[in-house]
C-alpha cells in the first residue's frame, strides 16, 4: 500500500493543533507519516507534539531553534519525507475523515491531483461535516488548469514525492507570504492535466483573533504587496515565454489590486514606497488585460505605471467618491453615514453635549441612566441626547433621537461626550476631543472577547470590530477589583479605569427602604401583600432565529410554581434585551408577570425577595441587597463547557444552590430561610469580593472623574 506523508509546518496555533492532528489520525486511509514541523513557537506547541509523538510511530518531529518561515519549513518536510506522495496540511487548519482517501484513490498516473478548500468559522463538532462517499465526481484541468490555482494555495493538493524530487520543485524561502505560488506555477506549467475533486474536503479555518494571533494572510499589507509583487517578477523572469503562466500571474496581480490594494491605498497614508513597488510590477502587466478592464480601473493602473503616486491619489479619490455617491443612493442608511463623514465630522465639537445609550437604545437604564440623573439633579451646565429606538418619558429636558436616524449621526459627531454601557457602531470615528465614558454592563461570569477561544456562532470579525471599538473609550466603570483585571484582559484595556462601583447601583442603597418599596410596587402594578420571585436568565449563543435574534424556551414549569406558591408569591419574567420571543403567560394572569421590556432591572430588583437567574451577570448586582439568590441552572454543562467558558467556579463560589428542575426551585423558595442559612459564610464572602465598593455614590464619583 503506497504512503502519504504529511507535512505539517507549526507555529504558535496551539488552540487550533490537537483538532489538526486528530482530523488526520481519524483519516480513513492510515498509511501515513504525520512531520510536525515546529518553526519555533513560543506556545505550547511543542508539548503538545511531544505528547503525540510518545504515542505514535507515524508521528515524527523537527524543532526549529529559530524561525524559519512556511516556505522553509515546508521544503525541509520535503526532504525529510518518505512517503511516495507529498501532502500539505496547515496547523490550524483540519480535513474531514475520507480526504486523503478520495485523493489516492485517484490519482491513478497523475503526478498530483486537487481537492476541495472550504472556509470554516468555528471548531470542532460544529463543523465535523463527513465526506461524502461518492467519489465518482472527478474532473481533468488540462487548458484551464491554472484556475486550479487562483487561491494561491497547494494546501489539498496530493503529489507525488518522485514529481517532485525529479523536477526539484520547492517553496520560494525569501518571503512570508505567497511562498506557495513559484511551487504551483512550476508544477502546473510542468503537467498537462490535472485531477480535481469536489469530494475532498480540507477545512481552512476563519481566524477570528488577527489582534493577538493574527495567521499569515492576517498580516500587514505592504509586507503582502512586497511579496507578491517579489514572488511575480521573479516568476515572469523565469518563465517570460510561456504565455499561459504570464496570463495566470497577470490576472492573480490584476484581482489582487482589485479586490484588495486599492481599498489599502485609499485609507492609508506614507505608502510612497509599496507603491513604487507595485508601480514597477504593474508596468509588466498584459496590456490586453488592463485594456479589458472597466475604465476606473483602467486608469487608475494607467496612473499607477507612471508611478506618479500624487496623480494616482487624485485618481483614487475621484473614484471613491463616486462609490460613496453610489453607495449613498442605496438606501438612508448609508446616506446619513456619508454626511457624517464628510459633513457633521468636520463641523465643530460642542464641547457642552453628552449622548447617553443603554442597551443599543433599547431603554432607559443602566449606568448611563444614573450618571445622566446625577447630573440633572445637580443642575450641571450640559446638554443632554439620548439615543433611544422608541420615544421614552424620561426626566429632565434631554432631546431624543432615534438609533441610526439622521440626527443620531449628527449628534455623535458633534458631541464631546459619549456615556454608553455597550460598543457604540464601527461605521463612527472617534474624533480628536471625543471623551467616551464606557460603563459595561455587568460583573463578567462568562468569559469575554479576547479570553474566548473560539467565538462560538459569532461573526469572524468579532475580535477586530471589538478591538477597534474599544479602542475609543477613554474611561471604563469598573464594579469590583475581580472585574477591573478581567476588562484589562479581555478587552486589552489600558487606558483609565474608573473603580466606584457600579452607578446603577447607586438605587439599591439609596432606595433600599419599605416606602420606597412599596411605592415602586405600586407604579408597577403589581400587588403590594405578596412576595416576589424575580426569574431573569441570560441568553443563549446557540439558540437563536438569525443574527442578534435569540429565543428563549422558558423552562420554568409554571403550572406547578402556581400550585405550590401561588398564595404567598408572585412571579416576575424578565427576559435578556437579546431575546426576540414573547413569552406566553396569559394563563398564569395574577401570578406571573412579564417585565421583559421594563426599562431598568435595578427597579426590579428592590421590589424582589428572591432572585432566580443561571449565568446572567445580574447576580452580582442584586447581591448588593443580601437577599436570596438561586441558580436555575438545567443546562450547566452545555453553557460552561461548549458555548462559553466561566471566570468563577459556579459550584462553589457562586452565593446560592444551583438548581436542575422546576422541583429543586419550588423546594428552595419553600424552605428559602434555611437556603439563607447554608449559604450564609459563602454569600457574606461573596459580597466582600463583588459589592464592596458599591455604596450609592458611583454615579456621583464617576461624573467628578469624567466631567472635571
Ligand atoms: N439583564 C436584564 N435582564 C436579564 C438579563 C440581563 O436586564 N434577564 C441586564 C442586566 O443589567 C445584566 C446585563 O443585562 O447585568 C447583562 O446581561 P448578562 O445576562 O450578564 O449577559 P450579557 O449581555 O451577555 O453581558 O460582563 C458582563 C457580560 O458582558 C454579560
Amino acid at each position: 500500500m503506497k504512503s502519504i506523508s504529511i507535512i505539517m509546518p507549526i507555529y504558535n496555533t496551539e488552540e487550533f493543533l490537537v483538532h489538526s492532528i486528530q482530523s488526520v489520525l481519524q483519516q480513513t486511509y492510515q498509511n501515513f507519516e504525520l512531520l510536525l514541523l515546529n518553526d519555533n513557537s513560543e506556545d505550547n506547541s511543542k508539548e503538545i507534539i511531544e505528547n503525540y509523538m510518545k504515542n505514535d510511530h507515524r508521528i515524527k518531529a523537527h524543532h526549529f531553534t529559530d524561525r524559519h518561515g512556511v516556505g522553509a519549513v515546508r521544503n525541509f518536510g520535503i526532504n525529510m519525507a518518505t512517503g511516495d506522495y507529498i501532502y500539505f496540511l496547515d496547523s490550524d487548519d483540519y480535513l474531514a475523515p475520507s480526504t486523503l482517501q478520495i485523493l489516492i484513490e485517484n490519482i491513478h498516473n497523475f503526478d498530483l491531483i486537487s481537492g476541495r478548500l472550504m472556509r470554516a468559522n468555528v471548531s470542532l463538532e460544529h463543523a465535523a461535516i463527513s465526506n461524502d462517499q461518492d467519489n465518482q465526481d472527478i474532473k481533468i484541468y488540462t487548458n484551464r488548469k491554472y484556475r486550479l490555482i487562483r487561491n494561491n494555495s497547494v494546501l489539498n493538493r496530493l503529489f507525488t514525492k518522485r514529481f517532485l524530487a525529479d523536477n526539484n520543485i520547492r517553496f520560494s524561502e525569501d518571503v512570508e507570504n505567497y511562498s506557495d505560488l513559484s511551487f504551483l506555477v512550476h508544477a502546473f506549467s510542468i503537467v498537462q492535466e490535472v485531477p480535481y475533486t469536489k469530494e475532498s474536503i480540507y477545512f481552512k479555518r476563519r481566524r477570528n483573533d488577527p489582534i493577538s494571533n493574527p495567521s499569515l494572510l492576517q498580516t500587514g499589507m505592504p509586507g503582502r504587496i512586497n511579496d507578491f509583487t517579489h514572488v511575480y517578477m521573479h516568476l515572469k523572469d523565469n518563465y517570460s515565454s510561456d504565455e499561459k503562466v504570464n496570463l495566470f500571474l497577470d490576472r492573480q496581480l490584476f484581482n489582487f489590486y482589485r479586490r484588495q490594494i486599492v481599498a489599502y491605498f485609499r485609507n492609508n497614508q506614507n505608502v510612497d514606497e509599496v507603491f513604487s513597488v507595485l508601480s514597477d510590477a504593474m508596468v509588466r502587466l498584459n496590456s490586453n488585460l488592463v485594456q479589458k478592464s472597466p475604465s476606473r480601473t483602467k486608469k487608475e493602473i494607467k496612473a499607477i505605471q507612471t508611478g506618479n503616486l500624487i496623480h494616482y491619489k487624485k485618481v483614487n479619490l475621484k473614484h471613491q467618491r463616486l462609490r460613496n455617491l453610489k453607495t449613498a443612493l442605496k438606501g438612508r442608511r448609508r446616506l446619513y453615514i456619508q454626511l457624517y463623514r464628510s459633513l457633521f465630522m468636520k463641523m465643530p465639537l460642542k464641547k457642552k453635549t453628552v449622548v447617553f445609550e443603554s442597551f443599543l437604545g433599547k431603554s432607559y437604564s443602566d449606568s448611563p441612566k444614573y450618571i445622566y440623573e446625577y447630573m440633572i439633579e445637580n443642575k450641571m451646565d450640559y446638554n443632554y441626547v439620548w439615543i433611544f429606538n422608541e420615544k421614552k418619558n424620561i426626566p429632565g429636558n434631554a432631546s431624543q433621537v432615534k438609533r441610526f436616524s439622521l440626527k443620531y449621526f449628527y449628534y455623535l459627531a458633534r458631541a464631546k461626550y459619549w456615556v454608553s454601557n455597550s460598543r457604540l457602531p464601527i461605521t463612527l470615528n472617534k474624533r480628536e476631543g471625543n471623551v467616551y465614558l464606557q460603563t459595561w454592563h455587568g460583573t463578567p461570569l462568562k468569559q469575554l472577547v479576547f479570553d474566548m477561544v473560539d467565538v462560538y456562532s459569532a461573526d469572524p470579525k468579532y475580535k477586530s470590530n471589538f478591538y477597534r471599538q474599544s479602542r475609543r473609550w477613554d474611561y471604563l466603570s469598573s464594579p469590583n477589583a475581580y472585574s477591573s483585571a478581567i476588562f484589562r484582559s479581555a478587552f486589552k484595556y489600558d487606558k483609565e479605569m474608573l473603580e466606584f462601583g457600579y452607578p446603577r447601583n447607586d438605587i439599591l442603597y439609596t432606595k433600599n427602604n419599605p416606602d420606597n418599596i412599596n411605592e415602586l410596587k405600586v407604579s408597577m402594578r403589581i400587588p403590594t401583600d405578596k412576595k416576589v420571585v424575580l426569574y431573569a436568565p441570560t441568553w443563549r449563543d446557540d439558540e437563536f432565529y438569525s443574527a442578534g435574534k435569540y429565543k428563549f424556551t422558558l423552562q420554568l414549569e409554571l403550572d406547578k410554581l402556581q400550585a405550590e406558591l401561588g398564595d404567598d408569591y408572585i412571579v416576575l419574567l424578565r427576559m435578556h434585551y437579546f431575546i426576540a420571543n414573547q413569552l406566553d403567560i396569559s394563563e398564569y394572569s395574577g401570578f406571573v408577570y412579564d417585565f421583559s421590556s421594563y426599562d431598568d432591572i435595578a427597579e426590579l430588583y428592590l421590589v424582589s425577595d428572591v432572585l432566580i437567574t443561571d449565568y446572567s451577570s445580574v447576580f452580582f448586582d442584586f447581591a448588593n441587597l443580601k437577599r436570596p439568590i438561586l441558580f436555575y441552572t438545567y443546562d450547566l454543562e452545555n453553557y460552561r463547557d461548549k458555548l462559553r467558558g466561566f471566570y468563577l467556579d459556579i459550584e462553589t463560589e457562586v452565593p446560592g444552590p444551583l438548581l436542575r428542575n422546576t422541583e429543586e426551585v419550588i423546594h428552595a423558595i419553600s424552605d428559602i430561610q434555611n437556603v439563607q442559612k447554608d449559604y450564609a459564610t459563602r454569600y457574606d464572602a461573596f459580597y466582600e469580593r463583588f459589592c464592596k465598593w458599591d455604596d450609592g455614590k458611583a454615579s456621583e464619583n464617576t461624573v467628578k472623574a469624567v466631567f472635571k
